[in-house]
């Protein structure tokens, strides 16, 4: 184990307080008290590899899937590509300076398949390993529950040229890979989540080509890819499980309610449709073992015999990622005659997602109701939004503030309504690479100037550090 050590590019104790003390704008709201959140809650944030680590040819890591997409004209909406991202990758000591200023217990990071297994398989990049290693043990002395994710959709472009998430054997290379992590981190972390938003890379990568590996392949594509990703996850669960008997294992899902655009017939059998590829392919295969009935004859193609018993698996938690509502219609022609359609709500964060913090709601109840009362954390949650600095310097991100505080506001009635919530990672720590958007959205409590990499803690900052040391929402 390696003692924390301090970094060339950590923040300076005084440009901290400047930064900390610039962004202390916390609204009249704080003062009055309103719900407790359990002494034991987790508070923390998530972030991924390929949005903030950057150095992506840096000790021996390979090509990933987003590297390759984002040297295509045009994939991504700024031109940019993940290169530098936030340069994490060195300044990660300063970055934990953050969290444990913001009074973090806990932090969701995902690791990148290629800088582990630049083939994807086979030969192990010890360099790899050792950031993650490092990272670990400086979490680790700063009083964070380290919660690595091993799949935030940067898969070895090694493994795309072997049909990645449409070959069935990506299901033992995920698991192999899974066991090479936790032999090296797993005598230090017990929480491990294994993909993140299968049904998202599903769907914006393999038929809406706007996600890499940008193919546009329909149905097939989409079933293909949900169907391999649970096989994949399930046998990585039992790679983990057999590593360590004491690992919590979990996944992370973004469920979000889908709402039919109007009463019409074809609208709503849309929005079923849809809710069964967006939510519960991932959903019911692993905590149910079974898969959408409306889907059923479609999967034939590509689920064996037994699958569905290596799928299932009692998870300790689910990590659940939430943003907004689905707003769904029929658009014959487009994925299962379904598409996204206009929502009636007219407040949107600068993504165009409705904020609406009932679905949240909706989403948890739902897990307690019907899904046996699962632990949740919540993994995800946050909004973008235009954030400038303003002429002092300070970014005041009202908006977000209000964001949060609406959801969280629901998250304590769910905790008191008995829903087993048991903690709450805002997305994200650091303005970052927002995929197909490039730099163009910011959705971090942590505003980043790309071209000098200086971090400005914003308003939402502050306010989450108060929040976070009370245990309490204001009322
Ligand atoms: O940035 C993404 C993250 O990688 C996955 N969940 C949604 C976030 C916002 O789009």
């Amino acid at each position: 184990m390696r003692p924390m050590t301090s970094h060339p590019h950590s923040l300076s104790r005084r440009r901290f307080l400047a930064a900390t003390a610039a962004a202390t704008v916390v609204p009249p709201r704080l003062a009055k008290a309103g719900p407790a959140f359990p002494k034991d809650f987790l508070w923390g944030a998530s972030t991924s590899a390929l949005q903030i680590e950057g150095a992506v040819q840096e000790d021996g890591r390979g090509p990933s899937i987003w590297d390759t997409f984002a040297s295509h004209l045009g994939a991504i909406a700024d031109g940019s590509s993940p290169r530098q991202a936030c340069d994490h990758y060195h300044r990660w000591a300063g970055d934990i300076a953050l969290m444990r200023q913001a009074g973090f217990s806990a932090y969701r990071f995902s690791i990148a398949w290629p800088r582990v297994l630049p083939e994807g398989v086979g030969a192990v990049n010890a360099k790899g390993l050792d950031f993650y290693d490092r990272l670990v043990d400086a979490l680790l002395a700063a009083g964070i529950r380290p919660m690595p994710c091993l799949y935030h959709w940067d898969l070895p472009q090694a493994l795309q040229d072997r049909g990645g998430w449409m070959n069935r054997d990506i299901a033992g290379w995920f698991a192999d890979y899974a066991a090479v992590v936790a032999a090296r981190l797993g005598d230090r972390v017990e929480d491990w989540f294994t993909l993140n938003e299968p049904s998202v890379s599903a769907i914006f990568g393999h038929a809406y080509g706007e996600h890499a590996p940008g193919l546009s392949r329909g149905r097939d594509g989409v079933l293909a890819a949900l169907h391999h990703q649970n096989l994949a996850q399930g046998q990585a669960l039992r790679a983990l499980r057999a590593a360590d008997g004491r690992f919590r294992l979990g996944t992370v899902l973004s469920l979000q309610p889908v709402v039919p655009v109007s009463g019409g017939e074809a609208d709503r059998a849309a929005a079923i449709r849809w809710d069964a590829l967006w939510n519960r392919v991932s959903l019911d295969g692993v905590m149910r073992g079974r898969l959408p009935d409306i889907l059923a004859d479609d999967l034939k193609a590509w689920v064996k015999p037994d699958d569905l018993e290596t799928i299932r698996f009692p998870l300790d938690r689910l990590g659940l990622n939430y943003y907004s509502p689905l707003a769904i219609q029929y658009q014959p022609g487009r994925l299962y005659d379904a598409g996204f359609g206009p929502s009636a709500n007219p407040q949107v964060t600068a993504m165009g997602w409705p904020v609406d913090p009932r679905g949240l709601g909706q989403v948890l109840s739902e897990l307690r109701d019907l899904y046996g009362n699962p632990e949740v954390l919540i993994t995800e949650n946050g909004a973008a939004y235009d954030d400038r600095p303003d002429a002092a310097g300070r970014v005041v991100d009202a908006d977000r503030i209000a964001y949060f505080h609406g959801h969280l506001q629901v998250v304590a009635a769910a905790v008191a309504a008995g829903c087993k919530v048991k903690g709450y990672l805002a997305w994200s720590l650091l303005d970052n690479w927002e995929w197909q958007c490039g730099f163009a959205r910011r959705f971090g409590l942590v505003y980043v100037d790309y071209a000098s990499q200086r971090r400005t803690p914003k308003a939402s900052f502050a306010w989450y550090r108060a929040l976070i040391e009370s245990g309490r929402l204001a009322s």
